[in-house]
């Protein structure tokens, strides 16, 4: 069979580079011509895809990309990666959905196709948007002229042990016809295929998923302000907590929530209740708690700096570690952004340092990052703020060398310094 990919974001390139490792022959769309040139020189831009393996693929000929949405008229079966952000009113944006959908009926396959949508998205928009798209005023029946299912992506982006082909895939199709071709494609490169009876309760399933993170993370984030004000150590309550060896489960307090999925899929998930008439306030409220961290770490500086009697305008402050979490080095939607623009507003003079991220374009300038072995620089900072602790980084190296250090992670491991600030 060919597999047909679109979308060669996070989770196109790597489940592309999945079918092609396991023999199979795949095409992966990208609008991105970049990207799509970087692929077919087998250089990699996703840390999960390692170079060596891609470029492997592409010279035995098993993966090609194009911007020719044409060339996957002829595959057997594609997977839909695209992006599901949310719009400015934070309702779900599915734009990149339906122009996937326009283009795939343009492009109609001759023989049947087996499509499956990956991408994150609110219960019912296989069947109410792909479905109707698909059959084309009953011109195509679904089970007979195309096969439709979803299947969400369920990696963590940089997990050293859990990958695509060790994480069970869900599978929900709309007939079970198109359920079972679909648990027979991923079969082929997965240990484990989950199936379920219907689209909407696969695209629930990951709803569920991160809605739990997102919920938990709130929780420990409210516990973690209530802590500030009891004058209580969160971290090692939390790490006590965690001693108990079932039925909890340990989330950390931090600068807010980033990454594409976690800040995003409870929208979604909240927004198709709404339109059921549901408030879901239970996981809107965690939003909220989460939204308010990065108001609550500025407070926290400007408590800081206010006890060193300085004010934020004009306060030169480094921000350690900007990525979305430790380990990583993608900034989409990093709290570090947020903390940063509520900075800047009140006149501070920024500057970041990060290990995974050597350049940061901010406004009109573009920051690099800061090596804070560097002493003499250190020291011309009035505050550090630690937002991500990215492994192998020595936070010691702050002590001593800028007077105020904000941690937003308990990088300093409880270790208590007059110079040290917690969340
Ligand atoms: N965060 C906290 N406290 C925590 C855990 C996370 O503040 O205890 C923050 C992180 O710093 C980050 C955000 O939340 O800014 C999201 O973190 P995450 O650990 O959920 O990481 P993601 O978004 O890269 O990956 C998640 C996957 N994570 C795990 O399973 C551990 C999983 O939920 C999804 O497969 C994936 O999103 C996705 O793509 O949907």
């Amino acid at each position: 069979a060919v597999v047909g990919i679109i979308g060669c974001g996070y989770v196109g390139l790597p489940l592309a580079l999945e079918f092609a490792k396991k023999g199979f022959r795949v095409v992966a769309f990208d609008l991105d011509a970049p990207r799509v040139d970087q692929i077919n020189r087998g250089i990699s831009y996703i840390p999960d895809v390692p170079t060596e393996e891609l470029s492997r693929v592409v010279k035995s000929g098993h993966l090609i990309a194009t911007t020719d949405f044409h060339r996957l008229s002829g595959v057997d079966t594609v997977s839909i990666c695209v992006p599901t952000p949310l719009r400015k009113t934070k309702d779900p944006d599915i734009s990149y959905i339906v122009s996937a959908l326009d283009n795939l009926v343009a492009h109609r396959s001759a023989s049947p196709q087996l499509i499956i949508l990956e991408s994150t998205t609110y219960p019912g928009t296989t069947r109410e948007v792909m479905l109707p798209a698909l059959e084309s005023e009953g011109k195509f029946k679904v089970g007979k002229d195309f096969f439709l299912a979803f299947s969400p992506e369920r990696v963590d982006p940089g997990n050293p042990v859990y990958n695509i082909v060790n994480t069970p895939k869900v599978v929900g199709g709309i007939t079970p016809e198109c359920t079972k071709l679909a648990s027979l494609l991923y079969g082929s490169i997965v240990e484990k295929v989950m199936p379920v009876t219907s689209t909407e309760s696969a695209e629930m399933v990951k709803l569920l998923e991160n809605t739990f993170r997102s919920v938990n993370i709130g929780l420990v984030n409210e516990l973690a302000l209530m802590s500030h004000n009891l004058n209580l150590n969160i971290w090692e309550i939390i790490e006590a907590a965690a001693s108990k060896p079932f039925g909890f489960m340990p989330f950390y307090p931090g600068p807010g929530l980033g990454g594409h999925c976690i800040p995003i899929d409870p929208h979604y998930l909240s927004w198709k209740a709404r339109q059921t008439g549901f408030e879901a306030r239970f996981i809107e409220l965690a939003g909220v708690v989460n939204g308010f961290m990065p108001h609550h770490v500025v407070n926290r500086i400007v408590f800081g700096l206010n006890e060193q009697t300085k004010c934020l305008r004009n306060a030169r402050i480094l921000i350690v570690g900007v990525a979305y979490k430790k380990d990583v080095n993608d900034l989409r939607e990093s709290p570090a952004l947020d903390v940063m623009a509520l900075l800047e507003k009140s006149g501070a003079i920024l500057a970041y340092s990060d290990p995974h991220i050597p350049t940061l374009k901010w406004g009109s300038t573009t920051l690099s990052s800061v090596d804070i072995t560097n002493r003499h620089e250190l020291s011309t900072y009035d505050c550090a703020v630690v937002i991500t602790n990215h492994s192998g980084v020595d936070y010691k190296s702050l002590i001593g060398a800028v007077p105020l250090i904000v941690d937003t992670r308990n990088a300093f491991k409880g270790l208590s310094h007059p110079s040290i600030v917690s969340l």
